[in-house]
C-alpha cells in the first residue's frame, strides 16, 4: 500500500512517518508513506497556496491547482492503481475504524492537508473521493487528522504489526471497549491486581474481562452502547454484577 500525505507543511510530518508503527511497516516493505510538500506543485516566484476568498470574508483559502496538479502527479506515478483522496477538514464524515477499514483496501490513498480557512470546494467536489473530520474540536490545519488516518489504515496493512491476532482484540471490533489491562508486579504501592487474573482459571478470566468491556462501555460509551448486541450470557454477567 501507497499512502501520500500532500502538505504546506512537510517538516511537520515527515519526522512521524519515519517513526513509530509507520516506519515498521515501510521497512517491511509492505508500505510506502511519502510526504509531499504542495509547493512542489506551484508555479510561480512565491510558491502561492492560497488566496482571499471569493464574495469577501476574512482569512485565505488554498488555491485548487496544486492540489490538481499534485494528486494527478501522485496517480500517475503510482501507476494509476485504484486510490482514495481524502480531504481533513471539520466539515467531513467523523473518522471511523469502519472507514480505516475501508481504506486499507485500495493500494493508493492520498491525504489532502488543509489549512487557513479551509480549501476551494472544487477539490472537494470534483478531486478528492472523501471528506473526513477526525473529531469535533479545531485545529490549526489537516497534518494531524491526516497522520491519524495513516496510522489506523497503516497498522491494517497485512505485515505492519507484529501480532496481526491483536487486530482481532481492537475495541470497536465487536463494538464494546477493550477490558482494564494488567502487568508484574501483582501489587504495586499497595494496588493491587485483580486475584481473577492471577487464578489462571481461563473461563473465569474470559468472564470478568466480558463483563468489564460491558461495564465500561454502558458507563463511558452511551453512543457504542445503543447498538450493542448482548448475548444471553451477557445479560446473566450484567444481572450477576448487579446483584453482587
Ligand atoms: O480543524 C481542522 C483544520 C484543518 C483541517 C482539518 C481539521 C480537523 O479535522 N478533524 C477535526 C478538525
Amino acid at each position: 500500500m501507497r499512502i501520500d500525505i500532500v502538505t504546506i507543511f512537510p517538516e511537520m510530518v515527515e519526522p512521524v512517518v519515519r517513526c513509530s508503527m509507520l516506519a515498521r511497516g515501510q521497512q517491511a516493505g509492505v508500505l510506502q508513506i511519502h510526504t509531499v510538500d504542495l509547493r512542489q506543485f506551484t508555479h510561480d516566484r512565491h510558491r502561492t497556496t492560497d488566496d482571499a476568498p471569493f464574495g469577501g470574508g476574512a482569512g485565505m483559502v488554498m488555491k485548487p491547482e496544486p492540489f490538481f496538479e499534485a494528486v494527478e502527479a501522485l496517480r500517475e506515478q503510482a501507476g494509476w492503481v485504484p486510490a482514495r483522496i481524502v480531504v481533513t477538514t471539520p466539515q467531513g464524515r467523523l473518522f471511523n475504524q469502519r472507514m480505516a477499514v475501508e481504506f486499507a483496501q485500495v493500494p493508493h490513498l492520498i491525504l489532502l492537508c488543509g489549512h487557513y480557512e479551509g480549501i476551494d470546494e472544487r477539490v472537494c467536489q470534483y478531486l478528492a473521493t472523501d471528506e473526513v473530520s477526525i473529531g469535533d474540536y479545531v485545529l490549526t490545519g489537516g497534518e494531524l487528522p491526516a497522520l491519524v488516518i495513516a496510522d489506523a489504515v497503516a497498522r491494517l496493512v497485512p505485515g505492519v504489526l507484529g501480532n496481526p491476532e491483536s487486530l482481532q482484540q481492537d475495541s470497536f471490533v465487536d463494538g464494546l471497549l477493550a477490558p482494564p489491562q494488567y502487568t508484574r508486579p501483582a501489587e504495586y504501592r499497595g494496588y493491587r491486581v485483580p486475584d481473577v487474573l492471577l487464578s489462571g482459571h481461563h473461563a473465569q478470566i474470559a468472564r470478568w474481562r466480558r463483563l468489564q468491556r460491558l461495564l465500561r462501555t454502558r458507563e463511558r460509551r452511551p453512543d457504542l452502547w445503543q447498538k450493542v448486541q448482548l448475548t444471553p450470557e451477557d445479560l446473566k454477567l450484567l444481572r450477576e454484577a448487579e446483584e453482587g
